[in-house]
C-alpha cells in the first residue's frame, strides 16, 4: 500500500490561528475565525489531501487555564483531540512567544501525546522580523524535542505547504479514512449554527460571545430549492436578549443577514434563515446543549 491517512491536531493557546490554519487547509471554511479568543468550542475536523496522503486535520479549542463549566469541557476535548491523533502540531504566535500559556502547554505536552510526533508550527510570521523567529525557534525547541519546526503564517498563506507535505509524508500508511470529495464531518446544523455564532461574536462586546450558544432548530429543504433554517440562540439574561435584538431588532437583522449570505454561499442554495433568542440563564449547566455542541457534558465536572 502505498496511500496514508491520519488525524493531525491542531493545538494551542486561544487565537493562535488554529481555525485559520484548518480552513487553509482544507480550502474551506470549516471552523468559524474571529480575533477574539475561545472561539472554537468543539473539535472540528476538516480534510486535505496532499499526493497520496488524506490528512484529517482536527482543529480543536484553544487550551487556556479554565474557570467555567463549558471551559473546562472546552479545554479537555482540546486535550483528547490531541491524545487521539498520529500527529499534534502546536501553534504559537511569533509575535507573542513563550507566553505563560504557553509554558502551560509544554508542561502537559510530552505526558498527553505520549509516542506521537509533535511539529512546532510558529504562526503569524507577517507580524515580526525575521530575527524574533531564529531566536523563537531556538527557545521553543530547547523546552521541547519538537519533531520539526515550521515557520507560517496561515492567514497569508506562507509555509504552509511545507508543512502539509511533511505531514503527508509522517503520516501512516493506510487507507483514506473519508470519501475522496467530503472536506468535514460535521453535520450541517452545526456549521450553519456556527456560522451564526461567529456573527454574533463579531458583533456583541465583552462577555456576552461568551455567555451564549446558537443551536439549530429546523432544517427544512424546499421544493423550489431553498432551505428554510430555523435557529435559536440562548443567552443566559433578559438583559442580553436585549442586545442581541438591538434597537428595534436592528442587530439581529444585521447578523441574521451575515450569517444568511454566508450559508447560501456555503450551500450553494438559497437560505431563509429565521434566528430567535431564549433566555436560559443555566444553559451552560444543561447537558443537552453541550451535546448539541458535541462537547462531553461530563468533561466539566
Ligand atoms: N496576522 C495574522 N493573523 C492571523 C494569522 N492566522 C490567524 N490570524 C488571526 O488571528 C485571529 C484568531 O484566529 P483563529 O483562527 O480564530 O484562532 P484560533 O486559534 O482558532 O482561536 P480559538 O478558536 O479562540 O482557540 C483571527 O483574527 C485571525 O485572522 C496569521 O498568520 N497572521
Ligand atoms: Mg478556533
Amino acid at each position: 500500500m502505498t496511500s496514508r491517512a491520519g488525524f493531525v491536531a491542531l493545538i494551542g493557546e486561544p487565537n493562535a490561528g488554529k481555525s485559520t490554519l484548518l480552513n487553509r487547509m482544507v480550502g474551506a471554511k470549516v471552523s468559524i475565525v474571529t480575533h477574539k479568543v475561545q472561539t472554537t468550542r468543539t473539535r472540528i475536523r476538516g480534510v486535505a489531501i496532499e499526493g497520496a496522503a488524506q490528512i484529517v486535520f482536527v482543529d480543536t479549542p484553544g487550551l487556556f487555564r479554565p474557570r467555567r463549566r463549558l471551559d473546562r469541557a472546552m479545554v479537555a476535548a482540546a486535550w483528547s483531540g490531541a491524545a487521539d491523533a498520529d500527529i499534534v502540531v502546536l501553534l504559537v504566535e511569533a509575535h507573542r512567544g513563550v507566553t505563560q500559556g504557553v509554558e502551560a502547554i509544554l508542561e502537559g505536552l510530552g505526558a498527553r501525546t505520549k509516542g506521537h510526533q509533535v511539529a512546532l508550527a510558529i504562526n503569524k510570521i507577517d507580524r515580526v522580523e525575521a530575527r524574533v523567529l531564529l531566536a523563537l525557534t531556538k527557545d521553543l525547541n530547547d523546552r521541547f524535542p519538537f519533531a520539526e519546526t515550521f515557520l507560517i503564517s496561515a492567514e497569508k498563506g506562507f509555509g504552509v505547504n511545507d508543512l502539509r507535505k511533511w505531514l503527508a509524508a509522517e503520516l501512516p500508511l493506510g487507507h483514506w479514512l473519508y470519501p475522496e470529495d467530503q472536506i468535514s464531518d460535521l453535520p450541517m446544523r452545526l456549521i450553519a449554527a456556527e456560522m451564526t455564532r461567529e456573527k454574533l461574536t463579531l458583533r456583541l462586546h465583552q462577555e456576552l460571545p461568551y455567555q451564549l450558544t446558537v443551536e439549530t432548530e429546523d432544517w427544512d429543504e424546499r421544493s423550489d430549492g431553498s432551505v428554510r433554517i430555523d435557529q435559536i440562540i440562548y443567552v443566559m439574561r433578559d438583559g442580553h436578549k436585549g442586545i442581541v435584538l438591538g434597537s428595534k431588532g436592528e442587530t439581529i437583522k444585521a447578523i441574521s443577514q451575515a450569517a444568511r449570505l454566508e450559508l447560501s454561499t456555503f450551500l450553494g442554495q438559497k437560505v431563509h434563515l429565521f434566528l430567535r433568542v431564549k433566555v436560559r440563564p443555566n444553559w451552560q449547566n444543561e447537558k443537552a446543549r453541550y451535546t448539541e455542541m458535541g462537547l462531553d457534558f461530563s468533561d466539566g465536572n
